[in-house]
C-alpha cells in the first residue's frame, strides 16, 4: 500500500487529493498544526480515513517527525499562507510558511531519506501568482516569473528550490504550477466562494448587496476536484518536471457576476455590488491564462469542469447551505 503525507490537510485540495489518494488504496497521513486547530473535525468528519500527525511548516524538527511517523512514499506540500490580499499585511509571515516552508520541507525530506533519495517523491503546489504582472499570454512553463504580491514572491522562491531539489540532489521534485482552482469547499475570503455565498444570500432575501474591489481582473478558473488529480499524475512520472495546469480559458470578475446572478434568476446586477477600495490590491495581477498543452501531453490529464458549470456548483451548493443556516 503506497503511503503519502499531505501538507495543508485542512485546506481545499488537501481534503479533495485526501479523497483521491484513499481511493487509490493510499495509507494517507495529513500535517495539521496548532494544539487545538478547528480545523480538525473538518477533516475527521470529511475524510475519516487520513492519520492525522501535527507540525507546522516553520518548524523543521515537527517535519523530521511527520515524515518518520508517516514514513511516505509520496510528499504533497499544499501548506501555506495562500490569501494574496493577506500576504501584503504579513509579508514577513508569508515568507516565512509559503516561502521558507518550502525549504525546510526540503530539507526534512533530504535529512529523513539519508542517502536514499528515491525512496521519497516530493510535489510543491507552485501557482500562476507567480507570473504577475503580463510578459507572455498565454502563461506556459517557460513564461518569465513577476510576482506582484509578497506571496508571489514567496511562491517563487519554493518553486526555484524545489527545481534546485532535483537539479542538486537528484530529487524526485515536481512542481505544479496551478492557476486558480475552485469548489464548494474554497475558503470564504477568496472571490469566487465570496461571490457564491452573497448571491446565495441576496436569492434568500438574506443579505442586499456584495461589497468587491477590482472586476475587471481576469483568472483562469478550474475546479479543485479536477486539479489534485494532475498533482497525483505528476508524482507518477519517470522523472520529475514543472507543469501548467490550468483550463485554457479566462474570465473577468464581472462574467463571474453574471452567471452565478443568473443562476439564481437574477439578469441585471449593478444595483447589487458595491465597490470599495478596501478590496483592492496595493499592486494587481490583471490577465492569468494558463497553458496546459504539457500537462494534456506528457500526463494525458485535461479538466473535466468548464467555467459556468463550476460557478452554478458552487452557488447551488451555498443557496443550499445558505437556505439551511437561516432554517428556511
Ligand atoms: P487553503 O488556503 O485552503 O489551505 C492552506 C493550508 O495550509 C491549510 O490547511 C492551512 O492550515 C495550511 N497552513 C497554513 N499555514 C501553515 C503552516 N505554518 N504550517 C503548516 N500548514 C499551514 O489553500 P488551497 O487548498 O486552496 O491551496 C493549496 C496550496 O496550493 C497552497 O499552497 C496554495 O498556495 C497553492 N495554490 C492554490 C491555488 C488555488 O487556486 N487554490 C492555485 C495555486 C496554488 P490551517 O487550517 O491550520 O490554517
Ligand atoms: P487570487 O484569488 O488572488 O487569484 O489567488 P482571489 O480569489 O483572492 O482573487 C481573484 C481576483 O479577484 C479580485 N477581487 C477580489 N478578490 C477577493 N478575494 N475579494 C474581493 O472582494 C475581490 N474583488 C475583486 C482580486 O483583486 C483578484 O484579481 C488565488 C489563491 O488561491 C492563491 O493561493 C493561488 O496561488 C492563486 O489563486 C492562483
Amino acid at each position: 500500500m503506497p503511503r503519502a503525507l499531505i501538507t495543508g490537510i485542512t485546506g481545499q485540495d488537501g481534503l479533495y487529493l485526501s479523497e483521491l489518494l484513499l481511493s487509490k488504496g493510499y495509507e494517507v497521513y495529513g500535517l495539521i498544526r496548532g494544539q487545538n486547530n478547528p480545523k480538525f473535525d473538518l477533516v475527521r468528519e470529511t475524510v475519516p480515513g487520513v492519520q492525522l500527525v501535527t507540525g507546522d511548516l516553520t518548524d523543521m524538527s515537527s517535519l523530521i517527525r511527520a515524515l518518520e511517523q508517516a514514513q511516505p512514499d509520496e510528499v504533497y506540500n499544499l501548506g501555506a499562507i495562500s490569501f494574496v490580499a493577506y500576504s501584503w499585511e504579513n509579508a514577513l509571515l508569508t515568507s516565512e510558511v509559503t516561502g521558507k516552508g518550502v525549504l525546510n520541507l526540503l530539507e526534512a525530506v533530504r535529512l529523513y531519506a539519508h542517502d536514499d533519495l528515491s525512496k521519497v517523491r516530493f510535489y510543491q503546489a507552485s501557482s500562476s501568482e507567480m507570473f504577475g504582472k503580463v510578459q507572455e499570454v498565454p502563461q506556459r512553463e517557460s513564461t518569465l516569473l513577476w510576482p506582484r504580491s509578497p506571496y508571489g514572491v514567496a511562491k517563487v522562491f519554493g518553486h526555484y528550490m524545489t527545481i534546485n531539489y532535483r537539479e542538486s540532489y537528484g530529487m524526485h521534485a515536481s512542481s505544479g504550477i496551478l492557476f486558480n482552482h475552485e469548489s464548494p469547499r474554497r475558503g470564504p475570503e477568496f472571490v469566487t466562494r465570496k461571490v457564491s455565498q452573497a448571491v446565495a444570500r441576496i436569492s434568500l432575501g438574506l443579505q442586499e448587496h456584495i461589497t468587491l474591489g477590482n472586476l475587471d481582473a481576469k483568472r483562469d478558473w478550474g475546479f479543485a476536484g479536477d486539479y489534485v488529480e494532475a498533482m497525483w499524475r505528476m508524482l507518477q512520472q519517470d522523472d520529475a518536471d514543472d507543469y501548467v495546469v490550468a483550463t485554457g480559458e479566462t474570465h473577468s470578475i464581472r462574467e463571474l457576476l453574471d452567471v452565478a446572478f443568473r443562476r439564481v434568476g437574477i439578469d441585471e446586477w449593478a444595483h447589487l455590488v458595491k465597490q470599495d477600495p478596501r478590496f483592492m490590491r496595493p499592486a494587481e495581477v490583471d490577465l492569468l491564462i494558463g497553458d496546459p498543452a504539457k500537462a494534456h501531453e506528457q500526463l494525458g490529464w485535461k479538466p473535466q469542469v468548464g467555467f459556468e458549470q463550476l460557478v452554478e456548483m458552487m452557488v447551488d451548493h451555498d443557496v443550499a447551505e445558505q437556505r439551511e443556516l437561516a432554517r428556511l
